[in-house]
């Protein structure tokens, strides 16, 4: 079958021919339907050996939906022919935190030469993938699989950062959203759909905050120097409640802390590589909450995947065929991808 595996540290992936898995014992191989291309899968084509644990060469793909299509021998529940997603994260399967499908925050992470499908192991940017266990599957019944594979990613990571400051989403309340990309845009329509907060949008690009706007954003506005006035003046004076900050970059965790109420909480969901310096007394806001979310638990994914089927969020995306992943690839680093980028087999 074909797979885009990455063979070589700071190499591009290459398209190359394996073997079909097989499953054995309680894995389930899934026919790939499509894959979602995340800034992380960047990341990762661009470190020098060192930089991630992982063992080379694997198959790329961590945001996987597609159908089971072969059960191993003592696969415990799933049935061929199911179409599902893939829940991402691949823990240890033995702590408390995986045994609560919580792979996300496995407690002995540190010790796994892998994170999960498309991180170490091999992914779904393939005809098809192998999950360890069918608990890593979550039913997504008739939804399009270029809608729920982003969402087992994208979809699933800011569900999680919302769940994470949701206590300072009381009616009345204002939540901001920096970067309204293949994340951002799916945190907006989340905080209108599970919150009456008040939604504003930064961006730099035009175009995103046409797409903010579309996803249900009551304003949004260009990061200039002026931001942090328009967004003070457009949540009552005193500042938002929230900001989720999925660019991670020096001047917008500043940006954010800036702005943000007493009392208010902060969530850096972006890999910016940016930094915030905490100091007390200093300029952070009193009662300041700082979270880093890390995807999301399986629990959370079934979550998503049910608010899609109702309707309240709606992944905007831009297929390319699996044989075009170089040039998707290419449009991702240069920021000219609106909404996800998905990939599906050809
Ligand atoms: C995965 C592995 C390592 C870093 C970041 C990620 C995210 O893309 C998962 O959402
Ligand atoms: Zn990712
Ligand atoms: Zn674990």
């Amino acid at each position: 079958m074909r797979a885009l595996r990455l063979i070589t540290w700071g190499e591009p992936p290459a398209p190359t021919q394996v073997d079909r898995p097989v499953p054995h014992g309680q894995e389930a191989l899934v026919r790939v339907e499509a894959t979602g291309l995340c800034h992380s899968d960047l990341h990762l084509t661009n470190a020098p050996e060192g930089v991630f644990r992982y063992r080379l060469p694997f198959t790329l793909g961590h945001e996987v939906a597609g159908h089971v299509a072969a059960l191993g021998s003592e696969a415990e529940g799933g049935t061929v022919g199911e179409r599902v997603v893939l829940y991402g994260p691949w823990g240890c399967g033995a702590c408390d935190r995986c045994a609560a499908g919580m792979d996300n925050y496995c407690d002995r992470r540190d010790t796994l030469a892998w994170s999960g499908a498309g991180l170490g192991r091999d992914g779904g940017m393939a005809e098809y993938v192998l999950v360890p266990s069918v608990r890593y599957l979550v039913p997504i019944g008739d939804l399009a699989a270029d809608q729920a594979a982003p969402l087992s990613d994208a979809g699933l990571t800011s569900y999680h950062a919302i769940a994470g400051l949701r206590h300072t989403l009381e009616a009345g309340s204002t939540a901001v959203v920096i970067g309204v990309g293949g994340l951002g845009h799916l945190a907006v329509q989340i905080l209108r759909a599970t919150t009456e907060s008040r939604v504003l949008a930064v961006d730099i690009r035009e175009d995103a905050l046409a797409l903010a706007y579309r996803c249900g954003a009551h304003f949004g506005t260009l990061l200039q120097a002026d931001t942090g006035h328009v967004l003070k003046a457009r949540s009552g004076g005193i500042g938002p409640d929230a900001v989720l900050d999925f660019a991670g970059t020096t001047a917008s965790m500043e940006l954010a802390a800036s702005v943000l109420r007493p009392g208010g909480a902060l969530a850096v969901v972006g890999s910016g590589g940016g930094h915030l310096t905490v100091r007390k007394p200093g300029a952070l806001p009193q009662g300041l909450s700082l979270s880093l979310p890390f995807w999301g638990s399986r629990p959370e994914l079934a979550e998503v995947i049910a608010l899609a089927h109702s309707g309240a969020i709606h992944v905007e995306t831009e297929q390319f065929p699996l044989s075009a992943a170089t040039e998707a690839f290419e449009r991702l680093r240069r920021g000219r991808v609106r909404g996800r980028a998905v990939l599906v087999p050809d």
